[in-house]
């Protein structure tokens, strides 16, 4: 049995988690960081969620066990079979590590779990908006990040776009960002794993997390 190590509110857990759903594998999810703390034996030196463990193998970093599962359990869907589809969104996974995320989390951090104004985030939230326009110009072409149907590439900016969408900032007008996330809506295990409300204030955040402890 695959066993996720990690909160389900956390949005590193939700891309492992939406991925176990896509592929339709039974999972165990322990609750792990946060108001949970780790326990001594916790087989991830950093310290953070998402671990994995699947048999004889551990796996921590999201987008490394995003890729695992992808390509252990979802060759020819989330895993790619043509190489150049494959790198299209291995690409865009490596975008969401850096510079994405770079402009997202602080943003994310301060608005909801140090309860910041939008007045003292302004410059964060013109920052992430930036980056959504170039996710925007690159999904004109293509109904999916790598092309016509849901892969790999897909899970790690999906799984943050429904915190994006949901919080209350403004943002710039990205209508195939919006056309993309719709899409995303429409499936199940997006529904299940990601859009999962997270409060809008740390006291809300931390009620949330708890009533989320006993759905797997
Ligand atoms: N690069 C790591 C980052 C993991 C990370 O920062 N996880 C956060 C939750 S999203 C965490 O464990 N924070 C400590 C905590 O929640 O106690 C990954 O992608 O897995």
């Amino acid at each position: 049995m695959i066993k996720v190590l990690g909160r389900r509110n956390s949005a590193n857990v939700q891309k492992v988690m939406w991925v176990l759903g896509e592929l339709g594998l039974d999972y165990e999810r322990e609750n792990i960081a946060g108001s949970f703390g780790f326990p001594d034996d916790y087989p991830n030196p950093v310290n953070v969620v998402p671990t994995i463990v699947d048999g004889d193998i551990t796996v921590w970093e999201s987008n490394a066990c995003v890729r695992y599962f992808a390509r252990q359990y979802g060759v020819g869907s989330l895993w790619p079979e043509d190489p150049k589809t494959l790198a299209q969104a291995d690409q865009w996974m490596e975008w969401q590590r850096s510079g994405f995320s770079d402009a997202f989390f602080p943003l994310f951090a301060n608005k909801i779990r140090m309860d910041a104004d939008n007045e003292s985030l302004a410059d964060k939230i013109v920052a992430i908006g930036e980056q959504y326009k170039i996710l925007d110009a690159h999904l004109a072409d293509n109904d999916y990040i790598a092309g016509s149907s849901l892969t790999m590439g897909d899970i790690p900016l999906g799984a943050v776009t429904y915190r994006y969408k949901t919080l209350d900032i403004d943002r710039p007008s990205t209508p195939n960002v919006d056309a993309w996330y719709g899409r995303l809506t429409e499936r199940t295990a997006y529904q299940y794993h990601v859009m999962i409300p997270y409060g809008t204030n740390a006291a809300e955040w931390a009620e949330e997390e708890q009533k989320n402890a006993g759905i797997q």
